[in-house]
């Protein structure tokens, strides 16, 4: 698959998708945002593909919406939030293969609410997440009203929000927000390791799991409950169910196919 405005590659089952605009911080136009949402949509029906990394190229991740874009007024605001992040948002979400955000720097606006839709989120010591939709007078989009307060609680959300404050990567580990941070010298390794475990687990099972978790958020105990039975009811008629179960009673290592 041909990109202009990402670079996009697939080795060893594992998809790579990585904004490629260092020179303004990773931060997106609409042509960039179009990219991201047919890398999504290609990963996530390649069945060669067990697990999807999104990062950025130089020291950021991504300073989020282009504000040269913004504001010279080629789309309106609603065209933008409706067609350019709010289908990443959804993608990521129903991927049916886990999304890990590699945050290699700074991650701000969109640019932090799209790191954090993703499954895993594993950032560098000197990355910063800034949620600077207030400093510029507008709301926080991208789903970041919706993970925030989910993932660290209301108040802190409320505070980073209005105040736009740089929360650096420890603090982030540190209220829930991502699940590690690597000094800048190890994460590449770091990530590798992490990418090259997803991509041998049982894709299939990880996928049902990722569903379950979305419907988490809006459903009851009982609702919740029903829909485990049904869904473990899925992952123990495939093959990988059979495969683990069978490599344990023989003391080998599973050999997954991710179905
Ligand atoms: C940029 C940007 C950028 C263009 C750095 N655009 N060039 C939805 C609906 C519709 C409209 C609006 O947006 C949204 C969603 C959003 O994402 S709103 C939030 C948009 N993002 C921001 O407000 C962040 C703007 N950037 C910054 O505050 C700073 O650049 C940060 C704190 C990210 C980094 O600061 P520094 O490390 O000091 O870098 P810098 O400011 O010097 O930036 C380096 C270059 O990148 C610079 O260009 P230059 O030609 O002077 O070297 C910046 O102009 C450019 N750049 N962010 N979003």
């Amino acid at each position: 698959m041909e990109f202009d405005n990402i670079r996009y590659k697939i080795n060893d089952n594992i998809a790579e998708i990585e904004l490629d605009s260092p020179e303004k911080l990773n931060s997106f136009t609409q042509e960039i945002a179009f990219d991201i949402q047919r890398a999504l949509d290609h990963a996530n029906s390649s069945h060669d593909v067990r697990v999807v990394l999104i990062t950025g190229k130089g020291r950021a991740f991504s300073a989020g919406q282009d504000l040269t874009e913004a504001i010279s007024g080629k789309f309106s605001i609603d065209h933008i939030v409706e067609k350019h992040y709010n289908p990443i948002i959804t993608s990521i979400r129903q991927l049916n293969k886990p999304v890990v955000a590699a945050v290699n720097g700074i991650a701000a606006g969109a640019g932090a609410n799209i790191a954090l839709a993703c499954d895993i989120v594993i950032a560098t010591e000197s990355a910063k997440f800034i949620q600077a939709f207030s400093g510029i007078g507008l709301i926080p989009d991208s789903g970041g009203t919706y993970f925030l307060p989910r993932l660290i609680g209301m108040q802190k959300a409320s505070a980073i929000m209005m105040l736009g404050d740089k929360v650096t990567a420890k603090e982030a580990y540190e209220m829930g927000m991502i699940y590690k941070y690597f000094s800048d010298d190890t994460f590449e390794e770091e990530i590798d390791k992490i990418l090259t475990k997803l991509s041998k687990m049982p894709t299939y099972a990880l996928s049902l799991t990722k569903k379950l978790l979305n419907d988490s958020y809006n459903n009851n105990l009982q609702d919740q409950l029903e829909l485990e039975k049904f869904m473990q009811f899925k992952a123990g008629n495939s093959y990988d169910y059979n495969e683990g179960v069978n490599a344990f009673l023989e003391k080998r290592k599973p050999k997954f196919k991710g179905e």
